[in-house]
């Protein structure tokens, strides 16, 4: 029997996890991990790229990786863990930095998205592609699930890859995109031409995953409309209507044709009520089990143990690579 694919991806503990990063990325997770050989991630290093409050970061990680189980990714089936529990992370993201040119780093639209307007911007926000990087050749990865907006760093992966084996010889696996079947970008709530995001100051920006069901209708019965009350999609002229219909499909599952047959005739009001209710019923079950993981505290050996799956494909890349590159390396006592 052939070995499974190698499927690597992570979210970053900076914030609350919101609706847009359950579709967008745990909805897939939880469907890769039963055909491929999985490690979902919870990037720390990547976090701190921005500044985080020590108690804010710790509570975040916690929650994130706590959140993984609740959307149903099974420890079992794929390795759930915190990206600084291996440190290979780190050390392969140095070198994988030196190997980069400042050109190329230069050219990353999410680091201009970033720094834009910021009169400090710290060097880790440069270099976080050079990470993201190490992250997915440390586990030889083959496919890596991605948004649009992470498409450029896959490809600076793809490129460092191909560089450091034409450098120093075949060592790392060129990784493919994985573009999931099902999904979607989601807007924010306030402005949809912007990814709804967990960093916008505006809480009502975004659904977190943990926002009670009166806070869920709140947010909804607010969020911005287009002009006109018709209920069709429509993402050039109707973006914030098209984008509500996007998760009502999303969370009913339903598709975005029987959405609109569905409220043909009736007005904003009718379509958000129901709306938020779609939502409020897709959550109810996750802030369940969620809060079922974090009481019984059974997320610290999920972690313990995800991260020596992990551990122990991070210290076999690392050792070919700094083999491949001339590193000495220690002897041990056999
Ligand atoms: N709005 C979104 N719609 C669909 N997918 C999304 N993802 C994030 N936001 C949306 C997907 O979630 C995964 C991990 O995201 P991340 O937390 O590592 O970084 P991010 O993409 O930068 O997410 P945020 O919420 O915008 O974080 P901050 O505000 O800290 O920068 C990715 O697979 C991403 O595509």
């Amino acid at each position: 029997m052939s070995k499974p694919l190698r499927v690597l991806s992570g979210i970053q503990p900076s914030g609350k996890l919101t609706l847009g990063n359950y579709i967008g990325a745990m909805k897939n997770f939880v469907e890769l991990q039963k055909d491929y050989e999985c490690f979902f991630m919870i990037v720390d290093l990547h976090a701190i790229t921005v500044p985080q409050e020590p108690a804010a970061l710790r509570e975040q990680t916690e929650s994130v990786a706590a959140l993984f189980i609740a959307a149903g990714i099974d420890p079992a089936q794929a390795a759930v863990f915190v990206q600084s529990h291996v440190p290979q992370h780190a050390e392969l993201g140095w070198i994988m930095t030196t190997l980069s040119y400042m050109g190329e780093l230069e050219r990353m639209t999410q680091f201009k998205d970033k720094s834009e307007g910021k009169d400090a911007v710290g060097a880790g926000l440069f270099v976080y592609p050079s990470l993201m990087a190490a992250d997915i050749l440390l586990y030889q990865a083959n496919l890596v699930p991605v948004g649009d907006d992470q498409k450029q760093h896959l490809e600076l992966t793809r490129d460092l890859a191909g560089r450091f084996n034409f450098k120093f010889g075949e060592t790392l696996t060129v990784p493919e995109p994985y573009i999931p079947k099902v999904g979607a970008r989601i807007m924010s709530l306030d402005d949809a031409s912007k990814k709804m995001s967990k960093s916008n100051p505006n809480a009502g920006s975004f659904i977190a995953l943990l926002d009670s069901p009166d806070d869920i209708r709140k947010k909804i019965s607010r969020a911005k409309t287009d002009l006109g009350r018709e209920i069709v999609f429509d993402p050039k002229e109707k973006p914030e209507i098209s984008n509500l219909m996007t998760i009502y499909s999303n969370c009913a599952g339903i598709s975005l044709e029987e959405v609109q047959a569905r409220y043909e005739g009736q007005g904003y009001g009718a379509f958000k009520k129901d709306l938020a209710e779609q939502v409020v019923a897709t959550l109810e079950p996750l802030q369940q089990r969620y809060r079922e993981i974090r009481e019984s505290g059974e997320i610290h050996e999920i972690l313990r143990a995800g991260a020596e799956k992990a551990r122990a494909v991070a210290e076999v890349t690392t050792r070919q690579v700094k083999e491949a590159m001339g590193f000495l390396l220690p002897s041990s006592k056999r």
